[in-house]
């Protein structure tokens, strides 16, 4: 598991290179945000299970196909299996907004997480869906938290959605 500055260490490591310039820039913005990112994190941990909730609300009623007969998410077992999918991605979001970098997303969450929803039938557009939804939630949130700078929040929902998007597209 690695964050902004061990990845970036190994990066110049695996080449023997001393830290240059856009090295050191870009060190240097992670850590310039870093106080955004840890506000925004106490934010998400503080209001996860009804960031969860709304968030679910929101994605039923924008695909109620979902939860109705034969959707994916139908059952009281699928429907809450969906919210601990979304608790998931919620949770190990914030960690990467810490970390300030992916490499946990990969290694936790991501892989092999297209196959199993694609032999379960967990529709994966709708997953995406979900996840947007979840990220303007915070984003609202951390605002009225009185953050300025919501753009480090996009980060890791726009990771996941990117990564699970792409061999289905
Ligand atoms: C921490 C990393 C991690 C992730 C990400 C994870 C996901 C995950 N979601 C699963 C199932 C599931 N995931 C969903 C999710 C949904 N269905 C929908 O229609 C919606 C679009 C969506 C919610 C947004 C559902 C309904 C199931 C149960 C499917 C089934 O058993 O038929 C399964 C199969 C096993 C199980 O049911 O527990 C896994 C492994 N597990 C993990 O350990």
């Amino acid at each position: 598991m690695r964050d902004a500055v061990t990845t970036l260490i190994k990066t110049y490591d695996d080449t023997g290179r001393y830290l240059d310039q856009n090295a050191l820039n870009s060190i240097k913005s992670y850590f310039s945000s870093g106080l955004d990112r840890i506000k925004a994190a106490a934010v998400i941990s503080a209001n996860a299970s009804e960031i969860v909730q709304e968030a679910g609300a929101k994605l039923f009623e924008q695909v109620p196909e979902l939860i109705r007969p034969g959707g994916n998410a139908y059952t009281t077992r699928r429907y809450a299996a969906c919210l601990r999918d979304m608790d998931y991605y919620l949770r190990y979001g914030s960690y990467a907004l810490v970390a300030g970098n992916g490499n946990v997303l990969d290694e936790r969450v991501l892989t092999g997480l297209r196959e199993t929803y694609n032999s379960l039938s967990v529709p994966i557009g709708p997953t995406v869906v979900g996840i947007q939804i979840m990220k303007e939630i915070v984003k609202a949130k951390v605002e009225a938290a009185g953050i300025t700078s919501t753009s480090v929040v996009d980060e890791p929902f726009d990771y996941m959605c990117r990564e699970l998007s792409e061999v289905s597209l």
